[in-house]
C-alpha cells in the first residue's frame, strides 16, 4: 500500500505540503482541483501545474478525489450525455498527464452527510457527528444553515445551496434502480478512456450508508457494490473502501467485505467511528479500541487481498487547538496515518 493524505490544494486548505511530507511514510497525497465545478472540464495545463506543485515538495499526486460527477448524469436528464462526454475529456487529460486513479461518487445531490461539525468528546477533541433523528426533523436547508462553520463539508458548498430545490426535482421520478441504470450508463460510457489510460475508477460509498432527505442511495453494502461490479465487469471499474461510510451500517462486515472484493478495491479509506445508538454515531481517533472497529482486522484483510493502491487516513479529530475544515486538520490525520503505518509493519512481520 502507499500510504497518502489528502490535500484540497493550496488555495482551499490550511495544511501546507511540507507538513505533510514530514509526516513518516506518506509517500504522496490524493488531491483535486477543488475550484472547478461538477460537470467542467479539466484543463491539462491545470493538472500539469498541481502534479508539479506536489512533486516540488517530494510528494507524488497519487489520486484524483474528486471528480464529481454532475447531477444530470445521476439523474438521466435531457444534458447527461453532454456531461458524459466533458467527463470523458477530462479523464483523457488527466489520463495523459499519468494520473490513474480516481475516486467519486454517486450520491444524489450532495456528498456525505454530519448533523454536527463539532461535537466535543470527553478529552476536549472536537469530532464531527451523525445523528437521524436531527436529520428526520430538518430540511437540507435548515440543516446546512444550521451547519455553523468557517469551513463546509465538501458537497455542501453555498452555490449547491442555492438551488437545492431545483437539484431534489431532478430526482423525482429516481427510483434506487433508475440510479444503479444511470451509474452503470456513466461507467459503461468511460470505460474505454480508462482502458485506453488505465485509469482506475474508484466509487466511494455513500455515507451515511442508507437514504437521507429520501434520496436514493446505492453503494451502501456488499450486495450493491458486488451487482455494479458484476454489471460493468471491468477492471477499471472499482471501488474506494471506506470504513467509515460502510461502517455507518453495523450489519456491515468490513473485514469481510474487503475479503469480498479483491482486485477491486483501488483505494482505501481508514478511519474508526463510536456508536451512542444505531443512529447515533461520531467520528472517534483512529485507534481501536477508542471506537467501534477493528482497525487491525481492517488493515489485515487489505493485507491479505494483496491491496497496493493508496491509503489515506480519513476524518481527523479537532485536537491542540487547530482550526481546519470538518475533518481535515493535520494533527489527528498524521497521528491516524502513523497509527496505520504501525498496524501495517506489524501486519508484514508476522
Ligand atoms: C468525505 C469524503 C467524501 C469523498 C467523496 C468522493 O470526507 O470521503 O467527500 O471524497 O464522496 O467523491
Amino acid at each position: 500500500m502507499k500510504m497518502a493524505l489528502r490535500w484540497f490544494g493550496s488555495e482551499f486548505d490550511t495544511v501546507p505540503l511540507w507538513k505533510i511530507k514530514q509526516i513518516p511514510g506518506v509517500q504522496g497525497v490524493i488531491s483535486t482541483l477543488y475550484d472547478i465545478p461538477a460537470g467542467e472540464i479539466w484543463e491539462k495545463s491545470r493538472i500539469l501545474s498541481l502534479i508539479d506543485e506536489i512533486k516540488s515538495e517530494g510528494l507524488l499526486l497519487l489520486g484524483i478525489e474528486s471528480v464529481n460527477v454532475h447531477d444530470a448524469i445521476k439523474a438521466a436528464t435531457p444534458l447527461r450525455d453532454k456531461y458524459i462526454e466533458n467527463y470523458i475529456t477530462t479523464l483523457e487529460n488527466l489520463g495523459e498527464a499519468g494520473v490513474n486513479l480516481v475516486c467519486y461518487n454517486f450520491m444524489p445531490v450532495f456528498d456525505w452527510t454530519r448533523t454536527e461539525l463539532a461535537r466535543k468528546r470527553p478529552d476536549g477533541s472536537t469530532v464531527l457527528a451523525y445523528n437521524q433523528g436531527a436529520v428526520d426533523k430538518l430540511t437540507p436547508e435548515d440543516m446546512f444553515s444550521s451547519l455553523d462553520s468557517d469551513f463546509l463539508l465538501p458537497g455542501w458548498e453555498p452555490e449547491r445551496m442555492e438551488n437545492i430545490k431545483e437539484l431534489f426535482s431532478l430526482y423525482r421520478e429516481v427510483t434506487v434502480e433508475k440510479l444503479f441504470d444511470n451509474l452503470v450508463y456513466f461507467l459503461k460510457a468511460i470505460m474505454p478512456v480508462c482502458d485506453r489510460y488505465n485509469i482506475k475508477m474508484a466509487i466511494h460509498p455513500d455515507d451515511p450508508a442508507w437514504e437521507v432527505f429520501g434520496l436514493p442511495r446505492i453503494i451502501t453494502n456488499l450486495d450493491g457494490i458486488k451487482r455494479l461490479m458484476n454489471a460493468v465487469d471491468n477492471v477499471h471499474n472499482g471501488v474506494t473502501f471506506c470504513s467509515g461510510s460502510y461502517g455507518t451500517n453495523r450489519e456491515n462486515n468490513l473485514p469481510e467485505m474487503i475479503k469480498a472484493l479483491p482486485g477491486r478495491i483501488h483505494f482505501a479509506h481508514v478511519r474508526n467511528l463510536r456508536f451512542n445508538s444505531p443512529g447515533d454515531f461520531e467520528e472517534a481517533s483512529h485507534l481501536s479500541s477508542d471506537g467501534t472497529f477493528d482497525m487491525y482486522a481492517i488493515m489485515k484483510a487489505l493485507y491479505d487481498i494483496g491491496f497496493e493502491g493508496p491509503i489515506r487516513p480519513d476524518h481527523g479529530r479537532m485536537i491542540w487547538g487547530e482550526a481546519s475544515m470538518p475533518g481535515y486538520g493535520l494533527y489527528d490525520r498524521a497521528l491516524g496515518a502513523s497509527y496505520l503505518n504501525g498496524l501495517w509493519e506489524a501486519i508484514n512481520k508476522q
